[in-house]
């Protein structure tokens, strides 16, 4: 079991060891920049993951959805980054995404598993011990635990929890990478790392940074001292 999660997770993550800088983005977050230009930044920068969340009212959809979340897909590719979908399993298969990430409102886990198959990436997003029992039953690679901190790029968003919650997830369940996310900055990072997280997930610390690839050097730097 073990050994397979391993195998997995290499799959998706350059290299195992690295800590996870996993950015997330659609087109209504990139209020500084182009939101291909802010993309590449992160990747040049050396982001690990990336997942394209496209929402509110004024995000994309049909076609216009589709060749920008091409766009994103190619830049990842060359990058050598994982290229997740948010909630939008159909757009994942039809352009053949790396993987998924749902929320507790979303399709059922198990549903999603199904339609994706087993080679790709499932992420859930779980704030309780019960939602990561289920999520982690029906096959999630890796858990979303928050908002650690207070966010303001998530309309619906849950009080912050802190590091506490993910802590116990962890300790419950060992194999499986969890990444804190809502609120992220370079100046409370830290404390999500000794937290013992597979890593940090963040919208606004990258996409309104000035210098976005100088701030996610800043992340790395920090997760090195963090862990
Ligand atoms: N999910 P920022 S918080 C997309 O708690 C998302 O599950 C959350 O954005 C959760 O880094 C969040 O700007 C928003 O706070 C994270």
């Amino acid at each position: 079991m073990l050994h397979t999660i391993k195998l997995l997770l290499r799959k998706w993550c350059n290299l195992l060891n690295r800590p996870a800088i996993y950015f997330i983005m659609g087109t209504g977050n990139a209020r500084k920049r182009d939101p291909l230009v802010l993309l590449e930044q992160a990747l040049i920068g050396g982001i690990s993951h990336f997942q394209l969340r496209e929402k509110g009212p004024e995000a994309l959809t049909g076609i216009a959805l589709k060749r920008f979340a091409l766009e994103c897909q190619r830049l990842c590719k060359a990058h050598r980054v994982p290229f997740i979908v948010n909630d939008d399993v159909e757009l994942a298969i039809d352009i053949g995404a790396d993987g998924v990430h749902i929320g507790q409102d979303d399709l059922l886990c198990e549903l999603v598993r199904y339609r994706i198959g087993k080679e790709k990436v499932l992420g859930v997003s779980v704030h309780s011990m019960e939602e990561a029992k289920c999520a982690v039953e029906a096959g999630a690679n890796y858990l979303g635990m928050g908002p650690v901190f207070r966010t303001h790029s998530k309309v619906d968003a849950k009080e912050p929890v802190g590091v506490n919650k993910i802590m116990e997830v962890s300790r419950q369940y060992p194999e499986i990478p969890i990444v804190g996310i809502g609120g992220i900055t370079p100046d409370n990072a830290e404390t999500v790392w000794k937290a013992g997280v597979f890593g940090i997930a963040v919208i606004s610390a990258l996409a309104d940074a000035e210098d976005v690839i100088g701030e996610v050097n800043r992340f790395k730097a920090l997760s090195e001292r963090g862990r």
